[in-house]
């Protein structure tokens, strides 16, 4: 079975049915942070490497995955997202 882009809406049923997670800003979030080319897809290589992170990253990764999620990084500053 082949590997199709994951979608933001199809990553929040995915979150939802897996997780149970209910807070759409939260699954945004993680998709984001699974996102790191930023093109709008988690692709295969964005989900093995953020389950990767998730489950079995250095604390440095964590850090980074967790501040990916929790604010926008601008120049020197870290904006909290709101
Ligand atoms: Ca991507």
């Amino acid at each position: 079975m082949a590997f199709t882009n994951i979608l933001t809406s199809n990553f929040r049923d995915l979150l939802h049915d897996s997780f149970c997670m209910t807070e759409e800003i939260l699954m945004d979030r993680v998709f984001r942070a699974f996102d790191e080319d930023l093109d709008g897809f988690i692709s295969m290589k964005d989900w093995v490497q953020g389950l990767s992170t998730f489950l079995r990253g250095s604390l440095e990764e964590k850090t980074k995955c967790k501040l990916t999620m929790t604010s926008l990084c601008k120049g020197n500053y870290v904006i909290p997202i709101t």
